[in-house]
């Protein structure tokens, strides 16, 4: 299936950036992680939420195992700024895509990136490549070189 522009912006991000990687279109719906995760066949662990937070006026993100919750307390302490859930206007303005379908690269200007650890078990997981139905796989320690690598989950209670 042909690509989107912003998959492919996504696809040239990738190489330009050294993954040699192909940007797959699923017939199926990726948009939220348990779509994405029964479309291509992996544990919902192994996919990559791009999930974008504000603090004051300028983004942050965090690549979240799909089984985790992101606390926020936590992660504010890590910013040093209170941080609140950024709302769909505010993610396609800092990253270039709509919620669903948000890449961990390609944004118009670099944002702080937090990579949660619990990705890096994982021989393999898949991120958003810029649509809801677009993906890539890679190896975790891609995204290690896309941001800190910390914990960033909330506790199970
Ligand atoms: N394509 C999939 C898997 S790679 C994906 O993009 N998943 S995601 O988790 O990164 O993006 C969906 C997330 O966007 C949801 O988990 C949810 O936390 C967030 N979201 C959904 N609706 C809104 C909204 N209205 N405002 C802010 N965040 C939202």
């Amino acid at each position: 299936m042909k690509l989107s522009a912003k998959a492919k912006h996504v696809q040239s991000t990738l190489r330009a950036l050294g993954l040699d990687v192909q940007v797959v279109k699923l017939a199926e719906s990726t948009r939220t992680a348990a779509e994405a995760a029964s479309a291509v066949g992996c544990t919902i662990g192994q996919i990559v939420k791009s999930l974008v937070f504000r603090a004051g006026e300028g983004p942050v993100l965090v690549l979240a195992s799909g089984i985790n919750l992101v606390d926020e307390v936590r992660l504010a302490a890590l910013v040093g700024t209170p941080i609140k859930r950024a709302r769909a206007d505010f993610v396609r303005r800092h990253t270039g895509y709509a919620i669903g379908g948000v890449a961990p690269v390609g944004h118009p200007r670099p944002i702080p990136t937090f990579v949660d650890e619990d990705l890096l078990q994982y021989e393999e997981v898949w991120a958003a490549a810029g649509g809801p139905f677009t993906v890539f796989a890679c190896s975790p320690d891609f995204l290690a070189t896309l941001g800190l690598v910390t914990c960033v989950k909330r506790a199970a209670d």
